[in-house]
């Protein structure tokens, strides 16, 4: 499947549970833009790695990432869905990539130390190297187009100076991608601690909605969800981030600007505001986690989906590896 739109490309890491946060800043969007693109999504299996997993529960998320992907919108027909590891060339040319990288731009990495600081008794060289990994996902592919959260960001721009950078050393070989951050929801905090991020994989389930929570558990942790002390209903970002926080859901759930949500609400206490963003979460879910409980029974179509991603990106993957291996100089095998 090749067009002639341009490529755009995402991945989510299985790890945890696909939250609210990864919809928002992310997915939403892949299913708004994927009608304009040749679309490739991934779920970056080799990423996951880089924190401890249970190899049977690492083995069932890929599918699950993979129905909710489905699930939420993005089409299989039109698509191309990849499991990362079925594709050799993301960490052959994530090698290449690396002798490209400065020690000094990745030890600058925020995700890196967030996540070292996380992980302490784990502090693993994939880790430091997680975002060239990342680089070559995206240039594999001859990528134009980036869509994820703020998080996300510094590794978008080290993606972009790899490619500038193999391009001014070999000439030019790969498309410098760009970065679509939505203005709104792109950083989603955590419900019990509105001065970080949500996270999918946060050992606290109460800091985010997971996609497949049932109506009674997203209810009661949005209820719970940590606000101040004020009452009036005011969207003020760095002094009631908690609040802040509920207001940028709700206009991202129900399709509004943040103003709008405000003027719905004033003079309306937390507990309506609450009450109201449990019920259009739920709303927003109801279709989603229905379609997943089907799509993810049908194994055969599922691994229809993979066995037609894979092959489809390994033959793009192809081109680039060996155009990639040419230009710095390696002899090819000889068939
Ligand atoms: P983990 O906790 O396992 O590190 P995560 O929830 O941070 O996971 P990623 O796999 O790192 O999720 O990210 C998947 C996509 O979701 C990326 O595009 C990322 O930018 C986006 N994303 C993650 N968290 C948020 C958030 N809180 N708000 C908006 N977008 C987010
Ligand atoms: N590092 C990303 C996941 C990711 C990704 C990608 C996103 C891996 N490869 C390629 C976009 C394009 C994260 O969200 N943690």
């Amino acid at each position: 499947m090749t067009t002639n739109k341009p490529v755009l490309l995402s991945g989510i890491q299985p790890s945890g549970q696909l939250c609210l946060g990864n919809y928002i800043g992310a997915i939403k969007n892949w299913v708004g833009l994927q009608n304009d693109y040749d679309g490739i999504f991934l779920v970056v299996d080799l990423h996951a790695l880089t924190v401890k997993q249970k190899p049977s529960e690492l083995r069932n998320r890929c599918l699950s990432f993979l129905a909710q992907y489905i699930a939420c919108g993005i089409d299989p027909g039109s698509n191309l869905l990849v499991i990362q590891s079925h594709v050799h060339q993301h960490t052959e040319l994530a090698w290449v990539l690396s002798t490209l990288a400065y020690m000094g731009e990745l030890n600058r990495m925020t995700q890196f130390k967030d996540k070292s600081t996380k992980h302490q008794e784990n502090i693993n060289a994939g880790l430091f190297t997680y975002p060239v990994l990342m680089a070559a996902d995206i240039l594999l592919y001859q990528a134009d187009l980036v869509p994820v959260g703020a998080d996300q960001k510094q590794h978008l721009e080290l993606a972009r100076d790899l490619a500038q950078r193999f391009n001014q050393r070999y000439s030019d070989t790969f498309v410098v991608p760009e970065p679509f951050i939505p203005k709104q929801g792109a950083r989603i905090m955590s419900l019990q601690s509105p001065e970080s991020k949500m996270s999918k994989s946060d050992t606290n389930e109460n800091n985010f909605i997971a996609l497949l929570d049932p109506p009674d558990t997203i209810r009661k942790k949005i209820k719970r969800a940590v606000t101040d002390s004020f009452t009036d209903i005011q969207y003020d970002e760095e002094n009631r981030p908690g609040l802040a926080n509920l207001l940028v859901m709700y206009a991202e759930v129900a399709g509004m600007e943040i103003k709008q949500v405000v003027q719905q609400f004033e003079n309306k206490c937390y507990e309506v505001l609450k009450s109201e963003l449990a019920e259009v979460i739920i709303e927003l879910l109801k279709p989603v986690q229905s379609e997943y409980h089907r799509v993810i029974q049908d194994k055969k179509y599922l691994s229809d989906i993979l066995s037609n991603g894979a092959e489809n990106a390994s033959y793009r993957a192809r081109k680039t590896i060996s155009k990639v291996y040419r230009k710095i100089g390696l002899v090819p095998r000889v068939q």
